[in-house]
This record gives C-alpha cells, sequence and structure tokens, in this order.
C-alpha cells in the first residue's frame, strides 16, 4: 500500500510513524485509518529487527486533533456503528502488536487522538501537548475506545468529568493523573520515545511480547488474566533467550538474548 498519509522512517530497528496531515491537524480520515491498519496490521510485522514504534504527528501544533470531523457529519447510526467498530479494531492492532509502542504527543491529543494514544503502550508528552475527549461538544461520544481506556488510565472520578465537560487536560496534569509516563520539553517527544524503546529492546523481546499480552488481558471480557500469566510464564521458560538471561545472571555478565 502507497501511504499518502504516514510518514514511515526505520532507522536502527525503530520505525518512527509521522501522521501527515497538518492542515487538518493531523485529523484522522478514512484514507489515514487505512493506513494506521495496514501498517500494524501487516506492514510492521515485515520490518527486520524492529525494536519498536514511535507514534506522532506531523508539525508542532498537534499529535491527532481527532476523528476527521468533515468526514462524519452525516453518518447515520447504522454508519456511525460501523465506523466506531472499525476504529476500535484498528487502536486494538496497536494496543495489541508485540513490540513496544509509544506515542510521542507533540500537541493537541482529542478526541480520536487521545484514544489513539491511550492506545499506544506509553506515552510521552511535550510540554505543550493537551489531551481531552471533547466529543460531547459535537453531540457524540468516543467511539474508538475513549470512554474505556480513560477510565483504565486516570480512574472513573476524572474520566466522567473530562468525558462530561470535554475539558483539556496539560500535560503536567496528565502525568499527575497516570495518563502519560513522562513530560519532556516541546520538541523532545520522539527522541524520548526513542531512549525508552531502546531501553526495552536490551530485554529479551518474547518477554516483552508476553508483557503486552498479559497486561492486555487484565482489561479483556473473558479472560483469566491470571491464567494468561501462567501460560505465558511457561512459554517464556521454554525459550533460548531465559536459559542466556538466567545464565548471565549467574556469571555476572549482561544477557546477550536472540529473540529465540
Ligand atoms: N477534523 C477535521 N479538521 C480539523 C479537526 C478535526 N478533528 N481539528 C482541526 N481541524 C482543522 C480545522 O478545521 C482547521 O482547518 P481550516 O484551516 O481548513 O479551517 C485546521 O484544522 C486548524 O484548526 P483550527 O483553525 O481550529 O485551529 P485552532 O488552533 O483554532 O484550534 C483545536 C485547535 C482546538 C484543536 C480545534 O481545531 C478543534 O477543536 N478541533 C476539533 C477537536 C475535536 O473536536 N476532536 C474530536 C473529533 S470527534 C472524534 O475524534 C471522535 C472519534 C471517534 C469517532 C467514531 C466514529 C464516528
Amino acid at each position: 500500500m502507497v501511504y499518502e498519509n504516514l510518514q514511515i522512517t526505520h532507522d536502527n530497528g525503530i520505525a518512527l510513524v509521522t501522521i501527515s496531515r497538518e492542515k487538518a491537524l493531523n485529523a484522522l480520515n478514512t484514507q489515514t485509518m487505512l493506513e494506521l491498519r495496514h501498517f500494524f496490521g501487516e506492514a510492521a510485522f515485515e520490518l527486520e529487527d524492529l525494536k519498536g514504534i514511535v507514534l506522532t504527528g506531523a508539525g508542532e501544533k498537534a499529535f491527532v486533533a481527532g476523528a476527521d470531523i468533515t468526514e462524519f457529519s452525516s453518518l447515520s447510526a447504522p454508519e456511525g456503528m460501523q465506523m466506531a467498530k472499525r476504529g476500535q479494531d484498528i487502536f486494538f492492532l496497536v494496543e495489541r502488536f508485540p513490540k513496544p509502542v509509544v506515542a510521542a504527543v507533540n500537541g493537541f491529543a482529542l478526541g480520536g487522538g487521545c484514544e489513539l494514544a491511550m492506545a499506544c503502550h506509553l506515552r510521552v508528552a511535550g510540554e505543550k501537548a493537551k489531551f481531552g475527549q471533547p466529543e460531547v461538544n459535537l453531540g457524540l461520544i468516543p467511539g474508538y475506545g475513549g470512554t474505556q481506556r480513560l477510565i483504565q488510565y486516570i480512574g472513573k472520578t476524572k474520566a466522567i468529568e473530562l468525558l462530561m465537560t470535554a475539558d483539556m487536560l496539560g500535560a503536567a496534569e496528565a502525568l499527575q493523573l497516570g495518563l502519560v509516563n513522562y513530560v519532556v520539553p516541546a520538541g523532545e517527544e520522539v527522541s524520548k520515545a526513542t531512549e525508552l524503546i531502546e531501553k526495552i529492546a536490551a530485554k529479551a523481546p518474547f518477554a516483552i511480547s508476553k508483557i503486552i499480552e498479559t497486561v492486555n488481558a487484565y482489561y479483556e471480557e473473558g479472560v483469566d488474566g491470571f491464567w494468561k500469566e501462567v501460560d505465558a510464564f511457561g512459554e517464556c521458560c521454554g525459550t533460548d533467550d531465559f536459559r542466556e538471561g538466567a545464565t548471565a545472571f549467574v556469571e555476572k555478565r549482561k544477557a546477550n538474548f536472540q529473540g529465540k
């Protein structure tokens, strides 16, 4: 697939995905959503020696200012359901991606943009970043998982307030509430996100994929996360990397994981 709205670079094992519709504050139109689906569902799996993915928005003003409002102003109820379900499925691809995905939030992360950042495993915010779910201003509610993930990150008390008032959170407050992992000076979001991926890349890749799977399991309806952990722990024990990690500890040296 030829991407119109995603710019992708792949250097030193780190894919930098930039959503590039700067004139519309990187709003997620249908084409962009299709490109995200293709990247996280197919293309990223083919990148050699991938350590992780940094997701950001073009320009200094926005990460993503939401779903593209010009595209959905006349949706019928069934069309709205279809669009929300399709978007949720795409964001699940992000959340379930087996390597770390870090959002580098360089400005507005609103509506679908906040939801996309929340689907990432980690979030680094620039000091000018702003987060919010302003859908009620449009007579809507979030449709790409925002009502669920916002509660997961910051708890019901503050989440329901933000969802009902459409108030925005600044970076410092987002950090204090646990919505983001780090706040950095504007312009340093991508380098901090890259640093986090490099740190994780020194660990055993299979174990990292199992961390993602088991943490996600906590929130999955009908899944026993404790049992999932038992299962995944056993799988890790069957890897060469586990033997290497344990041997390296005994030999007082740094482990050299091979991802096997
Ligand atoms: N969609 C389309 N265009 C947008 C969007 C958007 N979400 N946000 C900004 N733009 C466009 C503006 O229309 C403007 O275009 P133009 O220059 O052609 O007029 C350009 O980007 C610059 O924006 P502003 O001039 O408004 O810039 P300001 O600095 O004055 O304001 C804001 C910045 C505060 C970010 C403002 O643009 C804003 O409020 N944007 C909308 C934010 C919003 O409501 N987001 C939520 C959208 S709904 C959503 O995401 C639901 C997701 C789930 C959907 C489920 C399926 C139906």
